[in-house]
């Protein structure tokens, strides 16, 4: 699947909204490709850390380590104000574990900062309700497969109460207590 894509059909595909059909269990709309991101691939990969801060101290902790952690599965939607909603099957580790690790539980607020340089959602926050709840996660895997580069490979958010635009892909720093 997926060796020949039309060229015209990609094009039309990577419109205002950007919606486009990727390979297998990724195949489902994105807001914001890999391309469009800009950034070096290498970033993602083997030197990739997730960077923790809490009140009580930080953590790096990579792909690895997440993955040895309890990992969560649940179906949960990503719906965005652009006009699209849909439902996916995510693996990963509840963000609330993360904080746990941080002593970053009990706070108001929740930073997300992504490998993307740019762009209006490089940067975004989430409620302290939205990191109690324990379907909260960071993703790693979407349909029993690794994310894909478009849908924020290595790590994404993924959160049942927060607007898809929350959904930060390309997780770089979590800082629980928001941005000091
Ligand atoms: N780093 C980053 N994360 C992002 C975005 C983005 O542009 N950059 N777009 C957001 C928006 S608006 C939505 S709706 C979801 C879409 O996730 P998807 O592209 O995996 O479907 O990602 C969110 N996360
Ligand atoms: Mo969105």
């Amino acid at each position: 699947m997926g060796q020949s894509v039309d060229p015209l059909r990609r094009t039309a595909l990577l419109s205002p909204r950007g919606q486009e059909v990727g390979d297998g269990p990724n195949d489902f709309q994105v807001n914001t490709t890999f391309a469009e991101a800009r950034f070096d691939e290498a970033l993602t990969r083997g030197r990739w850390r997730l960077g923790l801060v809490g009140p009580d101290q930080g953590a790096r902790v990579s792909r690895g380590d997440l993955l040895a952690m309890d990992l969560r599965t649940h179906e949960l939607p990503i719906a965005c104000v652009e006009g699209w909603s849909t439902s996916q099957t995510w693996t990963g580790v509840a963000l609330r574990d993360l904080a746990e690790q941080v002593g970053g539980l009990d706070v108001d607020e929740v930073f997300l900062e992504s490998l993307q340089e740019g762009g209006a959602f490089r940067t975004m926050s989430i409620t302290g309700r939205q990191l109690r709840d324990p379907r909260t996660m960071v993703a790693l895997q979407v349909n029993g497969v690794d994310l894909s580069l478009d849908h924020g490979f290595t790590a994404r958010l993924i959160s049942p109460n927060a607007p898809g635009v929350r959904n930060t892909k390309w997780l770089a720093t979590i800082t629980f207590g928001g941005q000091s």
